[in-house]
């Protein structure tokens, strides 16, 4: 689990992430769609064009429910129990998409966070976005 550090370094990067939920959600969601296009085909109903609608409105979804991750970082199961369910119940999106989705994260934000993404603060983020991506993947069976 995450270290009084990790808390510590999450919280400071998410001030400058959370302030560009749309922008860095859309791009990472972008970014994964073009590394890993197999990610693709749990969105057949998007339009899959850079800065499209639908992608900036998922993308701005995904940074919001990990902004409420940030905001209880000592509950993150709790607080993210209902998606939990409807990623575990009805999207049964492979786990290993969920590595693919942090990756894009981390390189958005290092790009645009340039000087506050230290190795530490990178090891923290990873850290959170694993834990993240176990307890969206808790309930498969
Ligand atoms: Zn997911 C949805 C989050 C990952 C797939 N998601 C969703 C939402 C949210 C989320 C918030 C919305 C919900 C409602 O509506 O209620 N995710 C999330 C997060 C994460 C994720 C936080 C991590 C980090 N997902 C993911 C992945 C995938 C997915 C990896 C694959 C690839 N999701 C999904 C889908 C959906 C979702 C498909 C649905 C969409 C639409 O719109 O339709």
């Amino acid at each position: 689990s995450l270290s009084e550090d990790d808390k510590a370094h999450v919280k400071g990067i998410w001030t400058h992430v959370c302030s560009h939920a749309e922008e860095f959600g859309a791009e990472a969601i972008y970014r994964m769609f073009a590394v890993y296009p197999s990610s693709k085909t749990y969105f057949p109903h998007f339009d899959m064009s850079a800065g499209s609608e639908q992608i900036r409105q998922h993308g701005k979804r995904v940074v919001t429910a990990l902004s409420d991750a940030v905001a209880h970082l000592d509950n993150v199961g709790g607080t993210l129990s209902k998606l939990s369910d409807l990623h575990a119940q009805k999207l049964r999106v492979d786990p290993v998409n969920f590595r693919y989705l942090a990756q894009c994260l981390l390189v958005t934000i290092a790009v645009h966070c340039r000087g506050l993404m230290t190795a530490e603060v990178l090891v923290s983020l990873d850290k959170f976005l694993t834990l993240v991506g176990k307890v969206l993947t808790s309930k498969y069976r």
